[in-house]
């Protein structure tokens, strides 16, 4: 069921007892998503934290809202774009009344559970906006780990660090050859507000992805979020950079890079690296990893 609601700014759930954590960094990239993409637009909604925000049947989004099953958001907007497509051919809406398509996932579902209806909703060509808040963890039942933790984070399944490593899902997005991929981040809303701006201006499967700080998952003070996520790019832990046209291009070269160290040390989940004390084999792999990624950047231009 679609509901609409106008004219509810996303302040006012917030302001009003809506259940999600404070420095929230999903909420920030959605916030400034939405400032950028108006009420035209109907949010497919996977479940995760963000459902929270919807309580049946108000939304505090201008436009409307679909809720949908982990796995099935794309699979939601591509019913939501055949219905829309149907009234404007049998002229029931004016082309102006058009409304977008927009997948709005965690990364559980984006990297895991949604990644084959992602795959295929590609591979149709479907005319829709995806845009994942990567908060590296199943943050709305806990924080257990999913193929967007990166290695040595703890979580509620990793209690003494995460053995396995980030997926690229960047990169996998890439090598479905849509229209548009990019990487955001909440704490960079110049760069997020011009990589929306240019993907809602084009048709086609198109990718956002934004890391998005957790206080309570990542354990750090809520009011470090910004902080946090400008360290996440300064280290160049998180590329910012764009898909287009078979190319992938940097938005963004951190330099110099700020140690990985400075990042990984203000949040709890990293701690065990630390203390009782420091594991410094597995610090150097960590920045070893960030120079590799980079060093190839730097070859390729
Ligand atoms: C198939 C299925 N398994 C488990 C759940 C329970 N569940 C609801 S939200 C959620 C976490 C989703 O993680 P993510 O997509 O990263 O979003 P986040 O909670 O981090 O916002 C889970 C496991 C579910 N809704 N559906
Ligand atoms: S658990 Fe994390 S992603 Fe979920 S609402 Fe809280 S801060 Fe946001
Ligand atoms: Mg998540």
């Amino acid at each position: 069921m679609i509901e609409r609601m106008k004219d509810l700014p996303l302040q006012h759930l917030v302001a009003s007892g809506t259940p999600m954590c404070a420095g929230c960094g999903g909420l920030q990239a959605l916030h400034e998503a939405c400032d950028v993409l108006g009420g035209k637009t109907v949010i497919v909604n996977a479940a995760g934290c963000m459902t929270l925000l919807a309580s049946y049947p108000y939304t505090p989004f201008r436009g409307s809202w679909l809720y949908t099953s982990m796995a099935s958001a794309p699979a939601g907007a591509q019913g939501v774009r055949d219905a829309l497509d149907i009234l404007l051919a049998k002229k029931r809406i004016a082309p102006e009344d058009d409304l977008a398509a927009l997948v709005l996932t965690g990364d559980g579902a984006a990297y895991g559970m949604g990644l084959s209806a992602t795959s295929a909703a590609i591979e149709r060509g479907l005319d829709f906006l995806y845009l994942c808040y990567d908060n590296e963890g199943y943050g709305n039942t806990g924080q257990q780990a999913s193929g967007a933790t990166p290695h040595g984070a703890r979580t509620a399944t990793s209690p003494r660090g995460h053995s396995g490593y980030k997926k690229d899902l960047f990169a996998v997005w890439a090598a479905h050859k849509p229209v548009y991929a990019a990487t955001v981040i909440g704490a960079e809303p110049l760069d997020l507000a011009r990589k929306i701006e240019h993907a809602a201006r084009l048709k086609g499967p198109r990718l956002i992805l934004a890391l998005a700080p957790c206080p309570p998952g990542w354990d750090y003070d809520a009011m470090d979020t910004v902080e946090i996520g400008r360290l996440a790019v300064k280290t160049g832990v998180w590329p910012l950079r764009e898909y287009e046209n078979g190319r992938i291009v940097p938005t963004r070269i951190p330099h110099p890079r700020v140690p990985v160290e400075e990042y990984l040390r203000r949040q709890g989940r990293f701690r065990h690296l630390f203390e009782p004390q420091r594991d410094e084999a597995a610090l150097a792999a960590m920045q070893q990893e960030v120079d590799r990624y980079w060093s190839a950047v730097e070859a390729a231009r």
